[in-house]
């Protein structure tokens, strides 16, 4: 059986939002890249821990976030920013803490552009920091590489399987018993 999740990334002006779709669903990356600000949905059909799942990747708004209208399509929050742009990981935080207001769904942090290591000013520690103070996972990634592109964005699926009401049925169909850790 296919489950179907719907994961929309949040971040600043630049940071390889669409970069790290593209390379998600077609593994390509190209530095210039031209792709209309509404740019549409990307799709991909990926196996997770040996279950079928089909990706919808939508762009959030960028800076503002105003999760009213389509809230419900929301499924997961992937919250980007650049390890080479300081103003883009403050932008983050400030996102992330206007989110935890009004939902509680699965988010993971990226810092992207791993590969410009030269040209860092956001240490790894610092995004990590942030992460664990919302309790969600962080990763770096290059989208222009191809590192942890797919390691991001299965984290989050797995997130949101674990949560959602349907998973938690056994072979039998009855529930699974919740616990803590
Ligand atoms: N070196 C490097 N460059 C990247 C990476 N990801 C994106 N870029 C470059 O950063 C620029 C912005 O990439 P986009 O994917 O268009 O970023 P975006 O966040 O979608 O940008 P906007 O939607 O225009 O705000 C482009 O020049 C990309 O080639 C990466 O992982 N490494
Ligand atoms: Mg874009």
């Amino acid at each position: 059986m296919t489950d179907y999740v719907t994961v929309t990334i949040y971040g600043a002006d630049k940071v390889g939002s669409s970069s790290l779709a593209r390379q998600l669903v077609a593994h390509e990356f190209e530095e210039d890249y031209q792709v209309a600000r509404d740019e549409g949905i990307y799709h991909t059909q990926v196996d997770i821990d040996q279950k079928s799942c089909w990706i919808q990747v939508f762009m959030g708004y960028k800076h503002l976030v105003r999760f009213s209208d389509n809230r419900t399509h929301h499924e997961g929050y992937l919250f980007v920013f650049s390890i080479t742009d300081r103003p883009s990981f403050e932008a983050t935080r400030k996102q992330i803490d206007e989110t935890k207001d009004y939902s509680n769904l699965p988010i993971l942090l990226v810092g992207n552009k791993c590969d410009l290591e030269h040209r860092r000013v956001v240490p790894a520690r610092e995004g990590a920091e942030l992460a664990e103070s919302v309790g969600c996972k962080y990763l770096e990634t290059s989208a222009k590489e191809g590192i942890n592109v797919d390691a991001c964005f299965f984290e989050l699926v797995r997130e949101v399987r674990r949560l959602k009401p349907e998973n938690n049925v056994d072979d039998n169909g009855s529930k699974k018993q919740c616990s803590l850790s």
